[in-house]
């Protein structure tokens, strides 16, 4: 707190010198009149001299604002799987000895979202294959992925009826080959087709 003041203090002295040439005398005269009612003139300078500094800055300010303004307008179309399509529900599910989705394959369009639902046999995940699915669809899939296993590999779902939901908004048409890590030995494999 004291340090503060002071030092604007002292830029005020620095930018009065010329004024106050009268000699060291007066600087210590000034130093008594610090904590005082100087203080409020102090501010005065010291606003005008900020003032100034924002006009200089602004020149340079604005080159580098513009850059910032397109980066939070790149970054806002990311957080929004916003499904305006269809919801398509895929279940993951062990039946008897066999892990599987349920349905194993489906036919969705750009813009619906495939929910996988937990029911039975978890913990699973979804993890799809970066070798076969189309070009672009990865930079679709991972920011919708939370705490990932990896790459187009979601967290695993360990509570009972925990769902994931997968946009396909703004998705590459094709095939998105999946399956589930904790199973994937077992033939927990499925399918989802993007037609446009
Ligand atoms: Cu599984």
């Amino acid at each position: 707190m004291a340090l503060r003041p002071g030092n604007l203090y002292i830029v005020n002295l620095f930018t009065r010198a010329p004024a106050g040439a009268a000699g060291d005398a007066e600087g210590g005269t000034i130093n008594f009149n610090q904590p005082g009612s100087g203080g409020g003139k102090a501010m005065k300078n010291i606003s005008v001299v900020a003032g100034l500094a924002c006009i200089l800055a602004a020149c340079g300010g604005e080159k580098s604002g513009t850059p910032a303004a397109d980066t939070t307008a790149a970054a806002a179309p990311a957080p929004a799987p916003a499904a305006a399509g269809a919801t398509h529900d895929i279940n993951m599910v062990l039946e008897g000895t066999t892990y599987k989705f349920v349905p194993n394959e489906v036919t969705v369009k750009v813009g619906d979202q495939v929910v996988f639902h937990n029911v039975s046999g978890g913990p699973h995940n979804v993890a799809f294959y970066a070798d076969s699915i189309p070009a672009g669809a990865q930079a679709v899939i991972d920011p919708q992925l939370k705490e990932p296993l990896g790459p187009l590999s979601s967290a695993l779902l360990v509570d009972p009826n925990a769902t994931l939901a997968v946009s396909f908004a703004g998705a590459p048409a094709g095939e998105y080959k999946f399956t589930c890590t904790p199973h994937m030995a077992m033939g927990m494999h499925g399918k989802i087709t993007v037609t446009p």
